[in-house]
């Protein structure tokens, strides 16, 4: 999280920059707050290059909606595991393009870089953190506008990334279980509907996303579906700034079938992370957010997200926030 606060002096600069000059007719509230995705179009010939940041910070297990001690995982107390996770801290750095052929098509391309890092206690008190970064899985869609202010989209993410990612851990150098992997293994199908209004001052929007998994992948399992449904409402106190509230209900899956690399660990109950039954979860998140646009074409958000009410099938280590800063530049 250090380099994070290293960038803000820049970022709060960039966003001053940008405020000195006057957006002419550019609303910054013409695109969502910046962790919604595939949330706008662009007209015909128009290109956007895009980057995001993403910090999301887990701390602490759950069950439920109820929090656990690390006493009430591990053996040594009331708990049934050798090993819990403690935190777990995931950045992803990802580039975007979009282009529209046509007013009535954009299509749109991600990469991701994802890094993972996780602590754990042992039930003999020891600690131990692993870590592994890699390509996530790159993702391609096409954005369809219809009746005016809505949005479909439909994309395949495709299996770039890497589940079988190793590090250090007391048992030697090891396959990482679930969570610290980075990519799914699976070609999987991205659909989303969405509208906006923009009025004078201000807007509202909404969206409904989802990632299903299309089969098993060559470990043998498959990753859970993950369904989104998010709102929001952004208000303009100053021409080229728009300030946003957003509330976000998200839902993942357990997995669907099991790597048989975890097998030993899953039967001798090494470490919840290893158990495909203990991947779901749902949550309710509020996010407060910038958007800031330059006429130039280049824009400036930041999105900050906690979850207000999170159910997990756990053990499971919950989320305490996310933290998503991005730039954009249409031409
Ligand atoms: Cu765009």
């Amino acid at each position: 999280m250090k380099r994070i606060f290293l960038g803000m002096p820049l970022l709060v600069y960039l966003i001053l920059y940008c405020l000195t000059v006057s957006a002419a007719g550019v609303r910054p509230d013409a695109h969502a707050p910046i962790n919604v995705m595939a949330d706008h179009n662009h007209h015909a010939g128009e290109v956007m290059l895009s980057y995001r940041f993403m910090a999301m910070r887990m701390a602490g297990n759950r069950d439920g909606t109820h929090r656990q001690p690390i006493d009430s995982v591990l053996r040594s107390g009331t708990g049934d595991y050798m090993i819990a996770p403690t935190a777990m801290d995931m950045e992803m750095h990802m580039l975007g393009v979009m282009y529209a052929p046509s007013d009535a098509v954009t299509f749109t391309a991600m990469l991701p870089w994802i890094k993972n890092s996780m602590d754990h206690v042992t039930m003999t008190d020891g600690t131990f953190s692993t870590s592994a970064s890699y390509l996530g899985d790159i993702s391609v869609a096409a954005i369809l506008p219809f009746g005016g202010d809505h949005l479909f989209s439909i994309g395949l993410s495709v299996p770039t990334g890497d589940q079988s990612l190793m590090d250090m851990t007391p048992m030697g150098r090891s396959i990482l279980p679930y969570p610290m992997q980075v990519g799914s293994g699976t070609c999987d199908l991205i659909a989303g509907l969405g509208t906006s209004a923009l009025r004078d001052h201000d807007s509202l929007g909404a969206q409904v996303r989802g990632i299903f998994r299309l089969g098993d992948n060559d470990d043998g399992y498959a990753m859970g579906n993950q369904v989104s449904v998010t709102a929001w409402y952004a208000r303009n106190p100053i021409p080229n700034l728009s300030a946003s509230i957003r509330g976000v209900y998200e839902y993942r899956g357990n997995y669907d079938g099991a790597n048989p690399v975890y097998a030993m660990a899953l039967a001798n109950k090494v470490v919840p992370t290893v158990d495909p039954a203990r991947r779901a979860g749902q949550r309710l998140d509020l996010a407060f957010g910038i958007n800031v646009a330059h006429e130039s074409g280049h824009r400036l958000a930041l999105e900050y997200q906690w979850p207000v009410w999170q159910k997990l099938d756990g053990p499971q280590l919950e989320t305490d926030g996310v933290l998503t800063v991005g730039w954009q530049l249409a031409m």
